[in-house]
C-alpha cells in the first residue's frame, strides 16, 4: 500500500483511538483526513505526500520561534547527549525556575510539571490544600486541560467533539466545579456573594484560547482578582497558552493583574514536554517535600525539555521580539477581515501577541454563547479550502491559532492570496 495520509489514518486507527493521541487532530469537526506530518521547518510543515503548509497551529501554541529553530535544536542535541533524563536535581531547572520568576513578576516560587494538564490540576490541589476549601470557579469554554474536576463545560476538544462535559467523572467530582460565563461580572460577584467562604479558586485563561480566542473585559480581570483577594480565595491564571505567546509576562503582564498561582505550559518547553504551576510562596510552600500537599513525578524538570525552554526562552527575550510577533500576527487577521470583507463574508478576527481568532461572524466574540453563533459551516469550507492551497489552520472553529517569529511578510502575503482565492470559493 503506498503511504499517504489516508492509508495512515486507516491504519492509525486501528491501533489508536480515532487514530490519534489528541482528539482535535482527528479532524472530526471539519471532516476529511488528518495531515500526518513528516517534518517541520520555521514556517512550514510538510505531510507524508510531500505537501508543504503554512502552519498556523505551530504545536497548538509552543512553537513561538518556529519549527525545528536551529538554535533550539542545538540545545536539545546537546542535552540529549548528556543524558535523557535523571529523576534527580540539575542546575538547569533552577536556571528555568530563577528565569520564571524574573520574567514573571507574581511567581515566587515554581514547581516543574511536563503537561499543562498537571500544571492546573496541581495548582488546584495546592489552593484547596493552602485554603481548606473545595469548591472551585472555573468559566464556559475555558479549558484547563483533561483532570476530572476541570472537564465540565470545558472548551478545546471536549467543546469540538460536542462533548463539553466529559464521561468518566463522577457527579461528585464535578459537584464541587461551579461554572460560570466568562465575562459576566454581574454572575462573578453574585457567586461570591452566596459562597464566597467556600471557594477555594478561581481559575480562568487570561486571554481564553480553547473555544476560539475570547478576551476578557478589564473589568472581569479585576473583578476577580478583588473577589479573590476579600474572601481569601485562590487566583489562578492558567496561562499554558498566553504565557511567553501575548508577551514576556503573559497576559498578566498585559493586564496588570498579580494572580496569586500561574499555570505555564507550551513555549516554556519550546516544542518538549515541560509545563509549570508557581506563585506566592505562602502557597507553593504547601507543595511536598515543604507542606502537605502531595505532587510528583518522574519526568518533571526533564533535561531534554528544559534545555529546549530555555533555549526558547533566550530567543523571546531578544529586543522587539514580541513587537514583531504582533505586528506580523495582527497583518495576518487585518489582512483576512479585509479579503472576508471584498468577498462580502460574516467574518471577523483579531489577535493578541503571537495567537489570534478568526470568527465567521461579523464581531468577535465575548463569551461561550457568542463563540456558538459563528457559522461553522463556513468556517470548515473555509478550513479546507485554504489547507488545499498550502494553509494550515487548526481543524476546529473553536481553537486559536498560532504566528511564529519564522512567519514573515511573505507567508501573510502568501496567506491572505489563498484567503482571497478561498472566500471566493466558499461564500453562500
Ligand atoms: N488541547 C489542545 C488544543 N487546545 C490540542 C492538543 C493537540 O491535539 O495536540
Amino acid at each position: 500500500m503506498t503511504t499517504n495520509n489516508e492509508s495512515l489514518f486507516v491504519r492509525a486507527q486501528r491501533t489508536i483511538p480515532g487514530g490519534v493521541n489528541s482528539p482535535v487532530r482527528a479532524f472530526k469537526a471539519v471532516g476529511g483526513t488528518p495531515r500526518f506530518l513528516v517534518r517541520g521547518e520555521g514556517s512550514r510543515v510538510f505531510d507524508a505526500e510531500g505537501f508543504a503548509y503554512i502552519d498556523y497551529v505551530c504545536s497548538w501554541g509552543p512553537l513561538v520561534a518556529g519549527h525545528a529553530q536551529p538554535y533550539v535544536v542545538a540545545a536539545v542535541r546537546e542535552a540529549a547527549g548528556l543524558g535523557l533524563s535523571f529523576g534527580a536535581p540539575t542546575e538547569a531547572e533552577i536556571e528555568m525556575a530563577e528565569l520564571l520568576c524574573k520574567l514573571v513578576p507574581s511567581l515566587e516560587m515554581v514547581r516543574l510539571v511536563s503537561s499543562g494538564t498537571e500544571a492546573t490540576m496541581s495548582a488546584l490541589r495546592v489552593a484547596r490544600g493552602f485554603t481548606g476549601r473545595a469548591a472551585i470557579v472555573k468559566f464556559e469554554g475555558c479549558y484547563h486541560g483533561h483532570a476530572d474536576g476541570l472537564l465540565v463545560k470545558a472548551g478545546s476538544g471536549a467543546l469540538t467533539l460536542g462533548q463539553p462535559s466529559s464521561a468518566g467523572v463522577p457527579a461528585e467530582t464535578a459537584a464541587h466545579t461551579l461554572v460560570l460565563t466568562y465575562n459576566d461580572c454581574n454572575e462573578l460577584e453574585a457567586t461570591f456573594g452566596a459562597k464566597g467562604d467556600s471557594i477555594a479558586a478561581v481559575i480562568f485563561e487570561p486571554v481564553a484560547g480553547n473555544m476560539n480566542l475570547v478576551r476578557p473585559s478589564q473589568e472581569f480581570v479585576k473583578l476577580a482578582r478583588d473577589l479573590c483577594t476579600r474572601h481569601g480565595a485562590v487566583l489562578i491564571f492558567d496561562e499554558v497558552m498566553t504565557g511567553f505567546r501575548v508577551g514576556l509576562s503573559g497576559a498578566q503582564g498585559l493586564y496588570g493583574v498579580r494572580p496569586d498561582l500561574t499555570t505555564l505550559g507550551k513555549v516554556i518547553g519550546g516544542g518538549m514536554p515541560l509545563a509549570a504551576f508557581g506563585g506566592r510562596r505562602d502557597i507553593m510552600g504547601c507543595i511536598a517535600p515543604l507542606g502537605p500537599v502531595y505532587q510528583a513525578g518522574t519526568l518533571s524538570g526533564n533535561p531534554v525539555a528544559v534545555a529546549a525552554g530555555l533555549a526558547t526562552l533566550k530567543l523571546v527575550q531578544a529586543p522587539g521580539f514580541y513587537e514583531r510577533l504582533s505586528s506580523t500576527t495582527n497583518a495576518l487577521t487585518e489582512g483576512l477581515a479585509r479579503t472576508a470583507r471584498k468577498h462580502d463574508v460574516a467574518f471577523s478576527a483579531q489577535s493578541v501577541g503571537g495567537m489570534f481568532g478568526i470568527y465567521f461572524r461579523t464581531q468577535p466574540p465575548t463569551s461561550y454563547a457568542e463563540v456558538m453563533q459563528c457559522d461553522k459551516n463556513a468556517f470548515n469550507r473555509f478550513f479546507h479550502a485554504m489547507l488545499e492551497r498550502g494553509v494550515y489552520f487548526a481543524p476546529s472553529a473553536y481553537e486559536a491559532g498560532f504566528v511564529s517569529s519564522a512567519h514573515g511578510e511573505a507567508e501573510i502575503a502568501a496567506t491572505l492570496g489563498a484567503a482571497d482565492e478561498s472566500f471566493a470559493e466558499t461564500r453562500r
